[in-house]
Formats: structure tokens, sequence, C-alpha cells
């Protein structure tokens, strides 16, 4: 009997979703970074396992008080989410606090879940940060209250730690199924979405206090050479011209440094040397502007009438 079906996996900004994602499909498909709100569209990485074949979608991070048009536009991709799903995970940092767990839990996106009927765990992660195991003890206690949740499993996602448990758990929710994608398939998603996301992984990585959140990369040529390396054209979009300056650095030195680091990221993932041509334009407070999301591919619903 073979199971399938799509697993969310749900949680704060910079909890750990991406990390647990990569580490269970065994490749770094989803970026990650120590800032919150790197994810800001689902990533689906595939995980066959014996008779059992789990959908992940990694989704954004589940802002407390959306600011942006961008920020809506996440939390409609976590709703999303939950409706394609058959099991959802949320996820809380093990490191967190109870008055953490409680805001967690205060979430409307949480506290409505059992409503979609869908079997729910808690996943416990960043285990290995916890010097006294014992701490998380009564932040599953206090979670497990709530009623929210069907069980709960402890893990480390870095450390790849109880990754087992949390399968196991897993399998015994899905649906009987045939499987729903090729076993050897890792994702759905087009590598053009994947690079464009290795590049903007760069971005939060050298580039420091809004610039990260003020740029979307889109990629506007991918050309499979057959001789040669691939060219790869982006553009790294900002919203302001101040920006434009920082992110391009003195005499060229950020955005070099960025596509060197991307370049290696993307030819260690698609297999094979690329040449990677990256430009920075301005587009002004385009977080907030529903034109532009929707150009970038967001699939922002036309705004009511006034
Ligand atoms: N110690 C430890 N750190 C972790 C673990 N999982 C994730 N992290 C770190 O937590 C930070 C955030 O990880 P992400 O996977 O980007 O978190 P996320 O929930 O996807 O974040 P957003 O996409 O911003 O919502 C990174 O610095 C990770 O290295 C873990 O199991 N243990
Ligand atoms: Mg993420």
């Amino acid at each position: 009997m073979k199971r399938a079906g799509f697993v969310a996996i749900l949680g704060k900004p910079n909890a750990g979703k991406s990390t647990l994602l990569n580490a269970l499909i065994g490749e770094p498909l989803a970026i990650v970074s120590p800032k919150p709100e790197t994810t800001r569209r689902p990533v689906i990485g595939i995980l066959t396992s014996g008779d059992a074949q789990m959908v992940f979608l990694d989704t954004p991070g589940i802002v407390e008080h959306p600011k942006f048009e961008l920020h809506r536009q996440m939390l409609a991709e976590i709703h999303q989410a939950i409706e394609d799903a058959d099991v959802v995970l949320v996820l809380f940092d093990a490191t967190g606090g109870i008055a953490d767990v409680e805001r967690l839990l205060a979430e409307p996106i949480v506290a409505d879940l059992p409503k979609s009927g869908k079997p729910i765990v808690l996943v416990l992660t960043k285990m290995d940060a916890l010097d006294d195991k014992r701490a998380a003890l009564p932040i599953i206690e206090r979670a497990m209250q709530s009623g929210i949740f069907r069980t709960s499993v402890a893990v480390s996602a870095l450390k790849r730690k109880f990754l087992d448990e949390l399968v196991n758990v897993i399998v015994g929710l899905l649906p009987e199924s045939e499987f729903l994608y090729d076993p050897d398939e890792l994702s759905t998603q087009q590598e053009r979405f994947f690079v464009a996301e290795f590049i903007r992984e760069q971005v939060y990585r050298y580039c420091q206090q809004e610039i990260p959140y003020s740029v979307e990369v889109i990629v506007t040529n991918f050309d499979e050479r057959p001789e040669g390396p691939w060219y790869i054209a982006a553009e790294l979009v900002v919203e302001r011209h101040s920006q434009k300056k920082i992110l391009i650095g003195t005499g060229g030195s950020m955005i070099k440094r960025i596509g060197e680091s991307a370049r290696e990221r993307i030819e260690a993932h698609l297999g094979v040397p690329v040449y990677l041509d990256l430009r920075v334009k301005v587009r002004e407070h385009w977080r907030n502007d529903p034109t532009y999301l929707r150009s970038f591919g967001y699939r922002v619903k036309p705004s009511p009438k006034k």
C-alpha cells in the first residue's frame, strides 16, 4: 500500500522551515539565512522513501504585522499551502520561551488550523541549540494543551537528528495514494526560480539592514548553450537609487561578490558552468505596488474599486 500527499511547513520567520525542507530532501534547494523573512514564495521539495512520497511545501514565515503588499502576498501563500496540504507541520524554534509559543498559538493562521480538519504536527526544531534538552518539555506541554496538534516531534534540522522519527509520523498521517510525482524528482519548480532564489540568498548573505528586503531578483535570460557556459542574466530590483548604489558597491565590488558566490551555488545545482550577468534596476516602492508584484510573478489580486 502506497501513501502520498502534500505536507505544508509553517512557522514564524526564522523558525528553520527552509533548513528542515533541505535536511529532509537531502539537497540545499530552499534558500536559508540567519535573517528573518527569507522565503517569499513556497518551495516544493519531494521526498520519496519506500512506499511513501511526501511533497513538502516550505512557506514564508508568518509575519505578525504585515507592512507591505508583499507581506500580504506571503500570507496568502501560507493560506494556499494549508489548503493544498494533507498534513501540516508547525515549526517552533526550541530556543524560544513560553511567551513565544503563546504568541505562535495566538496567531490567527495557527489558531484556525483545526478548522481545516487536517492533521497538524508540532515540530520543535533547533534542539541542538538547547543546552538543557528538558527546557523543551514545558513548551511542548503548553502547545499540546491548545488542542491544535495531533502529536509533536523534536528535531534538529541542522544536525539531521530525529528526522526519521518525523518522517515516520508524517507517513502515518498521509492518505493512501499512488505517487504524485516521479520518485526521482526533487521538485516541480523551474530552474529559473531556483536561480533567482540562489542570487537572492547571496544578497541576504552580504547586504545588511533593509537592502535584502528591498531586493527582488528576476531572471531575464536562461540560455542553455550547447557549447561553453550557460548564459544566465538577471535583474536585481531595488526600491531606491541609494540602494542601487549600495548594492553595486564601490567600483562594483558588492555586486561582483554576490555574482561570484551565486554563480558557484548555481553551478553546483545545475551541474554545468554558468556565465552569470547581473544588473541592478530601480522600481520605486515595488513591495507595495500590485502592478510590479504581479509583473514579478506574485499572484496579487486586483485591489477592490474605491
Ligand atoms: N542551531 C540550529 N540552527 C538552525 C536549525 N535550523 C535552522 N537553523 C538556523 O536558523 C536560521 C533560519 O533558518 P531558515 O531555514 O532560513 O528559517 P526559515 O524558517 O525558513 O526562515 P524564513 O524563510 O525567513 O521564514 C538560519 O541561520 C539557520 O541556520 C537547527 O536545527 N539548529
Ligand atoms: Mg525560509
